[in-house]
């Protein structure tokens, strides 16, 4: 038997944990004793294939997987799809050329819902390389899903690879609801379910079957990966869909999205206190006052990882240093864009806090003061889509039973109080029984055992200045996913935060990597990711510039990403611009 009650660490009593652990609790999943102090088991590595048929001919190969509709096969050329390069009257200019491949396109479940009346299918393109690296890819996509993206697999700002050009067979698929980003869905209980996990967990088979069709024999190895709603994707198939996942890439993970969603619809409300502009409260905290709380945070934590460089990478040290309503100056007069008034500082440490309820329970999780702040995607995620779209996903798909669609106020459901708004996700109905806290996330996040056990490894990413869903999650999991197991977890699970980065990509941040080269060599490989080389995205960057970056930095400027707990820390003497110049300690 496992024992794990004496040497949790004390910071892995968070709220934040409180709530995992107590979401665990409600599953059918015992809580994490997962220590096992054996070496993980090293999986062996893939063996390239090929496809020789032509792709019209795969409407035929593929007919008859039960409950699967193939509609199209198309055949791309090399260069039909490009990586990075730039659009430029409609056309790509520069980037790296995509190798051959069938994109196939199809549905599974198709059906009409018995509730609302309307289709819904898990429509889904697989993009089949003529030459093959033995590897399957899952694509989980962002948003409330509801469209098929492309099956790139690329990841970061500006990719300059991804999964389809290093030769994986790619999955991409619309999670089962046809709403391209709208909640409407939320209606039929199966789509719920769907978006949740299930699409996943049906279309995994039906894709090994295609693999298997086309290439002669199923995946060798296979890669689960996304960002913000895909990277939750990925941690609930690291949990729920294990035997049939080797790796996982994770980008800025969503646990509990949907308290996510309820901790923003809070902070609307907090800016709205501050707002000059009732209709629009990104005038509660402008550009410019948001300019001088960053700045304020590079004057006392920039040089605290050895170099001031525009760069915060030791953000925990920062915290400390950092006193907001100490070191950002407090308005005498009407706002002029170099202060903020003492309410204003007031509402924006309490969002950084993190909602909290009256009996003092935080609702979702702090953030951490960082530069970043300064991107537009941190705006978008505090000002806009609170209102614009978690009011309707709150209402529509975790709430049992959703609301009345008809007349939904979105305003309105915004300014409830938070007890009732954070209730939401644990409700249910005779038609909705599971509640959204339950099938949204993964199913114990501590407790990676199975997955650990045949050889898995999961790597995290996330934008140290992510605006919805924190970095504080991942760091705090990543926490407890080492007391769980025993204080090993750093064998099989690594989470890197990008210093600056806002939601995924943008920010002042060097935020175009390759993370699935790293995840494949610790899985096949054995080699464990000490660090990852990143880039910023200057004037004549190969995949798209980032227009955010400072005026300062050297427009090709690499650092590394660390895995936590360790930091990048300059190395004296070095070149300022070069991530040769940082170890991670
Ligand atoms: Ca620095």
């Amino acid at each position: 038997m496992c024992r794990n009650t004496t040497t949790r660490p004390r910071q892995a009593r968070t709220p934040q944990l409180m709530a995992l652990a107590a979401l665990s609790l409600g599953s059918l999943s015992l809580p994490g004793h997962a220590s096992d102090n054996r070496t993980p088991a090293r999986l062996s590595a893939a063996t390239p294939g090929s496809f020789t048929g032509d792709c019209a001919s795969l409407e035929t190969t593929l007919s008859g997987i039960p409950g699967t509709t193939i509609t199209a096969a198309n055949n791309l050329a090399a260069g039909a799809v490009m990586v990075g390069g730039r659009q430029v009257d409609g056309r790509r200019e520069g980037g790296q050329p995509v190798a051959a491949h069938c994109q196939v396109l199809g549905t599974l479940n198709e059906r009409i819902s018995p509730v609302d009346g309307r289709a819904y299918g898990i429509d889904f393109e697989m993009r089949l390389p003529l030459q093959w690296n033995g590897r399957f890819f899952h694509q989980g996509n962002g948003g409330l899903d509801g469209v098929v993206l492309p099956a790139l697999a690329e990841f970061g700002g500006g990719p300059i690879t991804g999964g389809l050009h290093q030769g994986f067979a790619v999955l991409s698929s619309n999670g089962g609801n046809r709403d391209r980003g709208d909640a409407h869905f939320g209606a039929d209980p199966q789509a719920r379910l769907d978006y949740g996990h299930q699409a996943v967990g049906s279309l995994t088979p039906v894709a090994r079957e295609i693999i298997r069709r086309v290439y002669g024999r199923q995946p060798d190895r296979s890669y689960f990966g996304g960002c913000s709603n895909g990277g939750r994707h990925a941690l609930v198939a690291a949990t729920r869909y294990s035997q049939w996942y080797d790796g996982i890439l994770a980008g800025a993970p969503a646990f509990t999205l949907p308290l996510s969603s309820v901790a923003q619809l809070w902070g609307a409300q907090r800016y709205r206190t501050v707002a000059t502009d009732p209709n629009n409260i990104a005038t509660a905290f402008t550009p410019a006052e948001r300019q001088v709380v960053a700045r304020a945070i590079l004057n006392h934590c920039d040089a605290l990882d050895g170099v001031a460089d525009g760069m915060v990478q030791d953000t925990a040290a920062c915290q400390s240093a950092f006193d907001l309503q100490r070191d950002v100056p407090t308005c005498t007069g009407a706002r002029d864009g170099t202060c903020l008034t003492a309410a204003q500082k007031d509402v924006v440490a309490a969002i950084y806090n993190g909602a909290v309820l009256p009996d003092g329970r935080r609702v979702y999780s702090s953030f951490p003061f960082d530069p970043g702040l300064s991107a537009a995607n941190w705006a978008l995620w505090e000002f806009t889509l609170p209102e614009a779209r978690s009011s309707f996903s709150v209402g529509m798909i975790f709430s049992a039973p959703p609301q009345n669609m008809a007349g939904f106020d979105r305003r309105a459901f915004t300014m409830q109080p938070l007890e009732t708004l954070s209730s939401l996700p644990s409700s249910t109905t005779a038609l909705y029984p599971v509640p959204a806290l339950s099938f949204m996330n993964p199913v114990n996040p501590t407790d990676m055992s199975a997955l650990r056990n045949r050889g898995g490894r999961v790597l995290v990413y996330h934008g140290v200045s992510d605006a919805v869903f924190s970095v504080n999650t991942s760091t705090d999991w990543f926490r407890a996913l080492d007391a769980a197991h025993g204080g090993t977890a750093a064998e099989f699970a690594r989470v890197f935060a990008v210093p600056g980065m806002a939601h995924c990509s943008a920010g002042p941040a060097t935020d175009q990597f390759d993370a699935i080269t790293p995840l494949v060599r610790w899985v096949e490989e054995g080699i464990a990711p000490d660090r990852i080389n990143a880039s910023a995205r200057g004037p004549g960057n190969a995949g798209a510039v980032n227009m955010e970056l400072p005026a300062g930095w050297s427009p090709a400027r690499t650092r590394p990403l660390c895995p936590y707990p360790q930091v990048a820390r300059f190395v004296t003497g070095g070149d300022v611009e070069n991530a040769a110049s940082f170890v991670c300690r």
